[in-house]
């Protein structure tokens, strides 16, 4: 599966704009024919004309067709992004808008060349090649509300995460304030990434670390698994579901000290919740904010968890252990199913 970089998707013209391109492009290209014979060379002149205004168009819509990610090729958990986000439908919609609209130029263009090709009058064929531009625009024209939905579209999709739904992810769920962020911070090697999520106004972090050249990616998710599910909308729990899809694991992080204002009854309901929410996922329970627990050793005596405290860094060495040997990514068993670039020798 593709990971969708959200941020590489392309600028999208609008309508009066892709016209200028392709306009001035025509031009240019009339301005390089050359023939002695005035005739010819008018025909020629439209006929270029022509060709090259909708080539430009054809290239450029399809362009953004091509590069913008295709709904049937996402991860579940992409599509629930972009539905809660913008609407899957209206996301296909205007995408097929604009593969209509090329396909229209084209077949103006070709007929208009044609007709052009038999005349012998050169104040007709100046004629066809305005009628042809005027048919061009005018379908360009029409599919502008798609141009501008799509420049909208961008700017909120460039903020999502990108999630490599081939690579291990963690995700880290708890009540709010429990210290998901930050936990996510010390196991990450780089600052984490800071995307946003359309299912709440918070923000949402994306970490990584690196063990045996895999990328372990982690997200928090904030809005989503931090509060009971009963009061949740179509999309919030569409997206709860996709979690299975990218999770490997999912972290529950508990706040024993009730330092984040939950009680640990709630907490507990909620991890109950989660656990059956996401049936196929594996679970570990760590408990948080391990200095005003008073706890040091890495586990828990009371509860049995893993025990940590982000702002102290105790136990994140042992936890990251854990996760990866729970994971279990590279317990590869058969050498044909090495993950790509690794070669026998390494092992
Ligand atoms: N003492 C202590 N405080 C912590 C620890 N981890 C986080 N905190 C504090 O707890 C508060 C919440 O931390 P966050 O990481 O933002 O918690 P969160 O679960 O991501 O919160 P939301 O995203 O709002 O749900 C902050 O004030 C942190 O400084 C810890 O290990 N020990
Ligand atoms: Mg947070």
């Amino acid at each position: 599966m593709a990971v969708v970089v959200w941020k590489k998707l392309p600028t999208v013209l609008l309508s009066d704009e892709l016209l200028d391109k392709a306009y001035r492009r025509a031009n240019k290209a009339k301005d390089s024919v050359e023939d002695t014979d005035r005739l010819f060379r008018t025909r020629k002149q439209m006929i270029r004309m022509i060709q090259s205004a909708s080539d430009v168009l054809d290239a450029t819509l399809k362009s953004y067709v091509a590069k913008w990610p295709s709904l049937d090729k996402q991860s579940e958990f992409d599509r629930s992004l972009i539905d809660a986000s913008v609407g899957c439908d209206e996301f296909r919609h205007h995408l097929s808008n604009l593969q209509w609209a090329a396909n229209q130029t084209m077949a103006i263009a070709k007929k208009y060349e044609q007709q052009i090709q038999r005349m012998m009058n050169i104040d007709s064929m100046h004629q066809r090649r305005r009628e042809a531009y005027g048919r061009i625009s005018s379908i360009i024209d029409q599919v502008n509300p798609s141009l501008l939905w799509l420049n909208r579209a961008r700017d909120q999709l460039r903020e999502l995460p990108s999630i490599d739904t081939s690579e291990p992810c963690i995700v880290v769920a708890g009540s709010p304030n429990v210290g998901k962020s930050a936990l996510i911070g010390v196991l990450s090697s780089n600052e984490p990434e800071v995307a946003g999520y359309p299912f709440t106004t918070k923000q949402l972090h994306v970490g990584h670390f690196e063990h045996r050249r895999r990328v372990y990616q982690m997200v928090d998710t904030p809005g989503l698994l931090d509060r009971p599910m009963e009061d949740r909308n179509n999309i919030e729990m569409q997206a709860i579901v996709a979690l299975e899809n990218i999770g490997s694991i999912v972290l529950f992080l508990l706040d024993p000290a009730e330092h984040g204002g939950t009680s640990m009854e709630s907490q507990e309901n909620l991890l109950a919740e989660v656990a059956e929410l996401l049936p196929q996922t594996p679970l570990i329970v760590v408990d948080g904010k391990a200095d005003l627990l008073n706890i040091d050793t890495g586990v828990n005596p009371v509860s049995g968890h893993l025990c940590i405290s982000a702002t102290e860094g105790y136990g994140i060495e042992q936890l990251r252990e854990e996760l990866v040997a729970r994971i279990g990514a590279d317990d590869v068993g058969d050498p044909l199913l090495l993950p790509e670039g690794w070669h026998r020798s390494d092992r």
